[in-house]
């Protein structure tokens, strides 16, 4: 009986979700692309949630202190205002099934941020309590300043969004995780500009974002929010944070990502440089 509901209760949760479209060769893995994460990588992941008739998973985030979490602005803003409405699960296999929320005690948007591919798509969220870290919930490491992330970094991203564009994580929405070819600015610019008659003078892709994902391997939506990871020097940091983008693993459309780096001063308003 009790195996029964431990059955049922994620395609009882999974009724609020975007239905699967009903293309069944649809490759059922992904982040898009990529493959489900080993116990214990990403030891930062958070799962955002919402108030709805449960908890529901909206968005990523990155635990990078014991009391912040970094996500996307568009995760929270402009409706969610009050921090009661939301709250936060660290590092979970599989999404609500284990679930302790963390109650959150503030919601700092960018204070310029009013659309994703306007930029200052970046948030933080202040947790109430301290966080223990253990050997499966770690703070990820911030870049320094000057770390371009240039293309053949080795950055992995990470999350429970969809599969597919429009097709969601199916049950028992296991933590997915894929490796992303990073794709200079100027060329990534260049890349949204192909099909489109935007002016090649036309910023699509500004300073304040990262370029990463190719026809095989991106962030969704859901994974929203969540971290853009790369090892350098033997320490793996956060790049980006998952934005915007068209569609999701379309040829010429890398996933856009809010650069970390761009945004050190504005976290360290907030967050302490000391654990
Ligand atoms: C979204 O809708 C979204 N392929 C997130 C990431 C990407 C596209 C869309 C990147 O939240």
């Amino acid at each position: 009986m009790l195996s029964l509901l431990v059955l049922a209760l994620p395609l009882l949760l999974s009724l609020g979700h975007a239905a699967p479209a009903p293309n069944q060769d649809l490759e059922r893995v992904g982040i898009v692309g990529g493959q489900e994460a080993p116990v214990g990588n990403w030891p930062w992941q958070v799962s955002l949630r919402v108030k709805d008739r449960y908890w529901k998973h909206i968005c990523g985030g990155s635990l990078i202190h014991r009391y912040w979490v970094l996500t996307a602005a568009h995760c929270v803003g402009p409706d969610i205002t009050d921090p009661a409405d939301l709250m936060v699960q660290l590092r979970e296999q599989h999404l609500y099934y284990r679930d302790q929320l963390l109650p959150i005690k503030r919601v700092i948007m960018h204070p310029k941020y009013y659309v994703a591919e306007g930029g200052f798509d970046i948030a933080l969220l202040e947790l109430k309590n301290r966080v223990n870290i253990s050997s499966q919930v770690k703070v990820v490491a911030l870049p320094p300043a000057l770390e371009p992330f240039p293309p053949g970094t080795p950055c992995w991203v990470t999350g429970w969004g969809d599969v597919h564009k429009k097709v969601s994580l199916p049950p028992p929405f296991p933590l997915k995780e894929v490796k992303v070819p990073i794709v200079e600015n100027s060329r990534c610019d260049a890349e949204y500009h192909t099909g489109l008659f935007t002016g090649n003078n036309v910023r699509i892709v500004k300073n304040d974002m990262i370029c990463a994902g190719d026809n095989s391997s991106d962030a969704c939506q859901g994974d929203s929010g969540g971290p853009l990871v790369c090892k350098v020097n033997g320490t793996w940091m956060q790049a980006g944070v998952v934005s915007w983008g068209d569609g999701c693993a379309k040829p010429n459309r890398p996933g856009i990502y809010t650069r970390v780096t761009s945004y050190l001063s504005w976290i360290h308003q907030y967050v302490p440089k000391k654990p």
